[in-house]
């Protein structure tokens, strides 16, 4: 029998970012046709509509993770969850859109990079889902490629690593050039915000104390490293008025450094993920090496058990702004690459299927945050910030109906043996959470309800996204007229009349010169 074409979601509380509403909710060819109380006479049940009753629930725009790596390869293996499987869980826990990245290696073509994910992600995701591309390293192609990417391929966001030396690593004359062309063409600017090199001598320095487990990744990388590089982005981006996103926000130290930034009106938005919303860096302790090893992740976890806690309490007050996953899972036999060596550990964990829950019990069921505010940090400033606002991050007529029925007062406990993510460990296991996905609605079908799919490899569409998100860049080009970037106002007299982007990366040797 062909699905409905028609949905009513009825009698439930819609929840947006800025405010709730009693309403039903009609659906038609996958968008949202109306809202409103009692959009159906008692009684009627017109043909091809199928009647979702909501009463006593939450209705819910779909979950954005602006942050995922499914089939992702890296660190001599490759993510155990793919583009179906990662995308089926992430459905089960309320997700409907993920935004992953199309990361080429040093030296290698982004647009290439790009293509190649797309042909991974088409056939099989079974959300929708975005592209960020990362930028690993610096030339005049690789501006070009860039621009083709805004402008042609619906990429508007560049993530350039500080870490990860010698793999993806740039450096921060790189960095200068890569936020200018991003402010250039529109796009956000993104970062991995670690000191890479402080790392690579941490790690030497481990070894050599005989220090081989899991507890070595911490050790080698504490807070400071992560906070220094986030405050040395902020400070490029800040010189050149370029919008900033610090991707996994994972220490107290970072986070401070971002919110004393924005109280600042600093253009940067923080990203905490729901691993280090949900639990800490104590784990690296753990005496079962497969344990410990299943939180090894870069940034790391923080050891300090109230981080928590201190970073739902900014990202309640918006100090933090998004939540991603980093989603990037391997199996033990995967992590075991490391056994004898931290720095050979496949980095990352899980979080696409229980990033909705963990946040709604650490920070809706404890207080720390409303509904509504549930909603902006899972949803909308994601949706507003990567340019897909209203179409995704709102219940509202015209939008993609993106949608899940939440059961706030239900509770689910997260498990492994039970989880649709394929990784064979679970960092938040045995964690019960307040806040359960009824039922998915992914673009006006129905495609999980009740623990039962209904969805197939390749429902999901790529999403483009342009550059120059209105959220953004009306804040930019209204400083750029009133008050140029210091660096702007400082440039040497040979530059009278340069665009902010023909600066050549050496001026910053003629500013030595002149000091
Ligand atoms: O750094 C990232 O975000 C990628 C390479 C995934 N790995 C990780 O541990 N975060
Ligand atoms: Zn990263
Ligand atoms: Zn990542």
């Amino acid at each position: 029998m062909a699905a409905p074409s028609r949905l009513l979601i009825r009698g439930g509380r819609v929840v947006n970012d800025d405010f709730s509403q009693a309403a039903d909710v009609l659906v038609e060819d996958g968008v949202v046709r109306a809202l409103g109380r009692d959009l159906l006479p008692p009684g009627a049940a017109p043909s091809g509509l199928r009647v979702l009753d909501a009463a006593g629930k939450l209705v819910l725009p779909g979950g954005i993770d602006t942050h995922t790596h499914l089939q992702f390869p890296f660190m001599g293996s490759r993510s155990i969850d793919d583009f179906h499987q990662g995308t089926k869980a992430a459905l089960a826990g309320g997700t409907t859109t993920i935004i992953d990245f199309a990361i080429p290696h040093k030296g290698s073509s982004l647009i290439e990079a790009f293509e190649t994910w797309r042909s991974w992600a088409d056939p099989k995701v079974c959300c929708d889902y975005s592209l960020h591309v990362g930028v690993t390293w610096w030339s005049d192609q690789v501006k070009e490629e860039m621009k083709i990417l805004a402008q042609d391929k619906g990429v508007n966001s560049f993530k350039m690593f500080m870490a990860y030396k010698d793999l993806y690593m740039v450096r921060d004359v790189e960095l200068y050039a890569a936020f200018s062309w991003c402010k250039e063409i529109g796009a956000i600017a993104q970062v991995h915000a670690e000191n890479g090199d402080l790392i690579a001598e941490g790690a030497k320095k481990m070894l050599a104390l005989g220090i081989t487990g899991p507890e070595g990744h911490e050790l080698c990388r504490p807070e400071a490293v992560e906070a220094e590089a986030t405050l040395r982005a902020i400070t490029i981006a800040s010189a050149i008025n370029c919008p900033l996103y610090i991707v996994h926000v994972m220490s107290k130290s970072a986070a401070k450094v971002i919110a004393d930034a924005r109280r600042e009106g600093k253009v940067v938005y923080g990203e905490p993920i729901a691993a280090c919303l949900g639990t800490d860096g104590t784990h690296y302790w753990n005496k079962e090496w497969h344990h410990a090893a299943h939180y090894v992740m870069g940034p790391p976890l923080r050891p300090d058990p109230s981080t928590p806690d201190f970073l739902m309490n900014l990202l309640a007050n918006d100090d933090l702004t998004t939540t991603g996953t980093d989603n990037c899972t391997f199996n033990t036999c995967q992590k075991a690459l490391g056994k004898d060596d931290f720095t050979k550990i496949p980095n990352g964990v899980n979080g696409l299927e229980d990033r909705m829950s963990v946040i709604w019990e650490k920070g809706v069921h404890s207080g720390k945050m409303d509904e509504n505010r549930f909603v902006a940090v899972t949803s909308t400033n994601a949706a507003k910030i990567f340019n897909l606002y209203p179409r995704k991050g709102r219940i509202a007529v015209g939008s993609d109906a993106d949608i899940v029925i939440w059961d706030p007062k239900a509770t689910r406990t997260i498990s492994a043996k039970t989880h649709h993510q394929a990784v064979n460990f679970n960092i938040f296991e045995g964690m019960v959470c307040h806040g359960v996905p009824l039922v998915t609605i992914s673009r006006g079908k129905v495609v999980y309800e009740a623990g039962v799919f209904n969805v197939s490899a390749g429902d999901g569409k790529f999403i483009p996204r342009k550059p120059f998100a209105e959220y953004i860049y009306k804040r930019i080009k209204q400083r750029d007229q009133s008050h140029p970037p210091p660096i702007l106002q400082t440039l040497p007299p040979q530059f009278p009349s340069c665009t902010w982007s023909s600066v050549p990366p050496d001026w910053l040797t003629y500013q030595r010169s002149q000091s």
